[in-house]
């Protein structure tokens, strides 16, 4: 088969998987990578290690799969139709992010590529060499994306794209074929910085540009320390993820709804009572959470952050709950128990 019929079988296979995006990039070398390695030197990504120690397979994709030629980029919309968190003012309920609701997003796109590359190979009449990724593989996703035409890099660092918005994940399979690449789609924020101001922390420091120590995100999932003080007010009723900088986008006003069942909230997930969820954190954490992306920040992590959304809340009736913490055995937990407590005294003397 020749390669223009080639990539369009392989994109036709990827949609009827149920992929709603689909490209295919070059290998690179790309021009923005540069922009990783500026973003590590200047601190950016906090206790991310994990990116430091991969920064030289993300600059080169061949020191990944070194038989690599083209990359194919799929795209799977998580959105639903549940509303945003910038229109639930209720700050005794907590806000867990968009992407978290359901099962973990890894395996659900981890399946789907594994059907793509048999579909593929299949297709060539061959085994070839090939790596797939989602999420957690050493290399530049969102440069990638770009460049395989999914989307722009949106001012708040999401790729966007015209019909799906922001609310999708990433999966690609590195391949041993050469195909013809896509053309990168081109940016369509104009003046808009809506993002930018709307962000509570301060977190996009220029447009495309996100200090992940001051992200909501990274603070309530991947960070394992304490919370700063200075940030804790601005985190809200926060206790898993952020969407405010992708909910006030434009090109999230209506964007196409997915498909996939498994992205629908899981009981108890969606804007859920502190209290009730600090129950089931306390109680259920083993068997509640298993497939739940929230798995990640443990069980000390989210009793941190409900603890900070406790403080947060001027709501008198979580005092028992956080005295409760208080007593936890985890030094990180029983320090942000206290900081509420104290958060929640003045606003009773005030
Ligand atoms: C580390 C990480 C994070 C960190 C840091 C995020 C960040 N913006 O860098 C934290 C924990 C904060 C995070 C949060 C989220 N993440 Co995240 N994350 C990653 C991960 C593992 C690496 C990203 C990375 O390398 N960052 C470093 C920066 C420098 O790289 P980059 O963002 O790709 O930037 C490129 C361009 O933006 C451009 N660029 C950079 N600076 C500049 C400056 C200018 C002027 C220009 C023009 C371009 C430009 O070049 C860069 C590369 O060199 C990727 C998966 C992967 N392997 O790529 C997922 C990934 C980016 N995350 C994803 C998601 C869904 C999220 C969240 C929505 C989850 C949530 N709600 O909590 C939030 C969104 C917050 C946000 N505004 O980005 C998706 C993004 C999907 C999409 N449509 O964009 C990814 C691709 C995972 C996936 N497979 O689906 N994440
Ligand atoms: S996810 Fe939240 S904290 Fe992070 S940049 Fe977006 S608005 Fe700011
Ligand atoms: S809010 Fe505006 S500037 Fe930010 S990503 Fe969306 S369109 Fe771009």
């Amino acid at each position: 088969m020749e390669t223009l019929s080639l990539k369009q079988a392989i994109k036709t296979s990827a949609l009827e998987i149920g992929f709603d995006l689909v490209g295919v990039a070059p290998a690179g070398p790309f021009p923005e990578q540069h922009y990783f390695e500026q973003w590590l030197a200047r601190g950016y990504a906090g206790e991310m290690t994990y990116l430091l120690h991969g920064c030289e397979k993300r600059l080169d994709l061949r020191l990944v799969l070194p038989e690599v030629k083209s990359v194919v980029v799929c795209g799977l919309s998580y959105a639903t139709d549940f509303p945003y968190s910038i229109s639930r003012k209720d700050p005794g309920r907590g806000w867990i992010s968009r992407y978290a609701w359901g099962q973990d997003y890894h395996q659900v796109l981890l399946r789907k590529l594994q059907r793509l590359l048999e579909r593929i190979q299949q297709l060539v009449g061959a085994k070839i060499a090939a790596k797939m990724y989602v999420d957690t593989g050493p290399i530049l996703e969102r440069v990638l994306a770009k460049y395989a035409g999914l989307g722009w890099w949106g001012k708040n660092t999401s790729l966007l794209n015209p019909r799906f918005g922001s609310w999708f994940f990433l999966g690609e399979i590195l391949l041993d074929l050469e195909l013809p690449a896509d053309e990168p789609m081109s940016d369509r924020c104009g003046t808009c910085r809506r993002c930018i101001d709307a962000c509570p922390t301060g977190a996009l420091v220029a447009p495309y540009v996100l200090d992940a120590r001051r992200c909501i995100a990274y603070l309530t999932i991947e960070s394992r320390s304490a919370i700063p003080l200075e940030l804790r007010p601005l985190l809200q009723n926060h206790i898993f993820g952020c969407d405010i900088c992708q909910e006030v986008c434009p090109w999230n006003r209506k964007p196409q709804i997915s498909s996939v069942n498994e992205f629908q909230p899981r009981d108890g997930f969606f804007n859920p009572d502190l209290a009730e969820f600090t129950q089931m954190v306390l109680r259920k954490f083993i068997g509640s959470f298993k497939g739940s992306p929230l798995r990640r920040s443990k069980q000390v992590g989210l009793l941190r952050n409900v603890a900070v959304a406790m403080g947060n809340s001027a709501e008198l009736r979580f005092f028992p709950w956080l005295e409760m913490l208080t007593k936890h055995e985890d030094e990180l937990v029983k320090e942000h128990a206290c900081w509420a407590i104290e958060t929640l005294q003045k606003v009773c003397q005030s």
